[in-house]
């Protein structure tokens, strides 16, 4: 659903973080995420929590290790604003776009949840398509955001993260005995 004609209100963002590539300045990739957390935390957003920074394996064609986070920010600004507004700051944090899918990046900042619902065109959409199969952002997300609802699924971060754990650590069926006629 888009806000068109709603006056801009104070909203909530839950926002994914991630980095392969060191920056002249910062530095490695979870200095990068620190460094992105101040850039964030300047007016018109305000970074009202902040979730650990982890490393993760590279899903996609790159071969450099992330480091991803999240981050829960507070401001006035809709989504298509905010979203011009972060791709301005990994523009700063020299990320380039090259066009290849899922390249290795400086920075990524993703809007993952809001807390207007869901949105869509074709710009942008709310939730994040691809967030709900993603660990290296729910793992952060957990954090700081267990009790934020997915407008789609209706499950909550905690539930979406528990069904990829779950399903990772599940324990294997019993093996059936072959032989249980026995001798
Ligand atoms: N981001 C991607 C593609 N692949 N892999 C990991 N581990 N972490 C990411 O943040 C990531 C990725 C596209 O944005
Ligand atoms: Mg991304
Ligand atoms: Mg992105």
């Amino acid at each position: 659903m888009k806000a068109i004609g709603r006056r801009p209100q104070l909203t909530r963002y839950l926002i994914a973080l991630g980095s392969n590539i060191a920056h002249s300045r910062h530095g490695p990739p979870p200095h990068v995420l620190r460094a992105a957390c101040t850039a964030l935390d300047h007016a018109p957003l305000h970074v009202v929590a902040t979730g650990p920074i982890i490393t993760s394996t590279p899903l996609g064609p790159s071969r450099r290790r992330y480091a991803n986070s999240a981050v829960i920010i507070e401001t006035m600004l809709n989504p298509l604003l905010l979203l011009a507004h972060l791709q301005a700051i990994e523009t700063a944090f020299g990320r380039t776009r090259r066009g290849q899918r899922w390249g290795a990046r400086t920075l990524d900042l993703d809007i993952i949840l809001w807390s207007g619902g869901a949105w869509q065109d074709d710009r942008l959409t709310i939730p994040h398509a691809e967030y709900r199969d993603r660990l290296f952002v729910l793992t952060p997300a957990l954090r700081i955001a267990a009790d934020w609802r997915d407008p789609q699924t209706g499950l909550y971060v905690k539930q979406t993260h528990a069904r990829l754990t779950r399903r990772a650590t599940m324990p294997k069926a019993p093996l059936l005995h072959a032989d249980a006629s026995g001798p």
